[in-house]
């Protein structure tokens, strides 16, 4: 089908409006337009919300790396699996900020700070609390990933001046199962309403590469097009398979993820969502120029920046900054 039949048949998408009532039909019927429709179509719902010209620019640091208790197949913090990542105290106080300044310095608008943890203690929020007004002294937005969240927690990070807090739905609801058994879609759902009811903005994506299939996809994107409230920041990450997770071993490990079919769940995430930033989140250290700018063209419009995402590597800056002279994008100001 064509997108001027697409539209004929649902008005409403082609003006590019906020909708929360996003079926699957309609969003599966997306994924199915021919590559240069949909890419047509993401670009032009890019082009009324944002400059395609400018790149949101985040910097990620581990703050409490390893020895996760929760069973995530993808991840190499996971206590249950052989992976090499010994497990770590919280960073610092001043640590973290000798990290913030540089990110800054290096160009980044965003501090993002990840803790390996299923849920924080309230002793560790108050010690992410002291972090966040730090980073916020020193002119940066402020992001936190500490896993699930009580609504009192939520609030004390708000009323340190948390900016954004990141908690990925991952994947569809049904394949949710195959990849995490330690906590469920629901309880995923809750800390977000506790974040969205603090006042935080949200960050909330998935994974793409983890055996899911096309219906999957789908699923995915519906379920975050369909919150009560669009994320703000929507990352969406290509699997970085890590030695010894289940991803990478025997019946589970899961063959290498098409850059095509990435580039259209970036599209699809735009479409959908036209008002979020969409970040090409984990997965471009091992992605090429060419995929990376499709994905820009897709409508994504965020990075992380710096050579480490939480503990694998990322692009160096320098192939970064050759790679935005290249295309002429530039730093979203705050
Ligand atoms: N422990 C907290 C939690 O899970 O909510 C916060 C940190 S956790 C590492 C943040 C997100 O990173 C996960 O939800 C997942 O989407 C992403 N992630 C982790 N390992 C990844 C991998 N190997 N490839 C791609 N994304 C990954
Ligand atoms: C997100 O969606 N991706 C980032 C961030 N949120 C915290 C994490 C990617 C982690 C990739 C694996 C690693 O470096 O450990
Ligand atoms: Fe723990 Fe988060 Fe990794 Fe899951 S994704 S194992 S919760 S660090």
């Amino acid at each position: 089908m064509s997108v001027a039949a697409f539209e004929t048949d649902k008005p409403s998408i082609g003006l590019g409006l906020v909708r929360n009532d996003w079926t699957r039909d309609e969003i599966r019927a997306l994924f199915a337009l021919p590559f240069p429709e949909l890419m047509f179509e993401a670009q032009r719902i890019h082009r009324m919300h944002f400059d395609p010209g400018e790149v949101q620019v985040s910097t990620l640091l581990s703050i409490k790396t390893g020895g996760c208790p929760e069973d995530c197949a993808y991840c190499p913090q996971s206590a249950k699996y052989d992976t090499g990542i010994k497990a770590e105290k919280l960073m610092a106080l001043d640590a973290v900020l000798a990290e913030a300044h540089a990110a800054k310095a290096s160009g980044a608008s965003r501090f993002c700070m990840g803790a390996a943890w299923r849920s924080p203690k309230d002793r560790d929020v108050e010690n992410v609390c002291a972090m966040i007004e730090g980073v916020k002294a020193l002119g940066l937005e402020t992001c936190a990933t500490l896993g699930m969240l009580t609504a009192t927690q939520a609030k004390r990070l708000k009323q340190s001046g948390l900016d954004y807090y990141n908690h990925n739905l991952d994947t569809s609801p049904e394949y949710y199962g195959a990849i995490i058994t330690t906590r469920t879609y629901q309880d995923r759902l809750d800390t977000l309403d506790h974040v969205r009811s603090a006042g935080i903005h949200v960050c909330c994506g998935g994974i793409v590469g983890m055996g899911e299939g096309a219906e999957d996809r789908v699923g995915m994107i519906a379920a975050l097009a369909t919150l009560p409230v669009h994320p703000e920041s929507v990352p969406i990450n290509m699997l970085v398979q890590v030695e010894g997770t289940p991803l990478t071993t025997g019946e589970t490990r899961t063959p290498p993820f098409d850059p095509i079919e990435f580039v259209r769940t970036i599209a699809v995430a735009r479409i959908v969502m036209p008002k979020s930033v969409v970040r090409l989140s984990a997965g471009r250290e091992e992605m090429n120029e060419e995929t990376q700018a499709l994905c820009f063209l897709a409508g994504a419009n965020s990075i992380f920046y710096g050579p480490k995402l939480l503990t694998t590597p990322n692009p160096e800056r320098d192939r970064d900054m050759r790679l935005m002279d290249k295309l002429g994008l530039r730093p979203m100001e705050p």
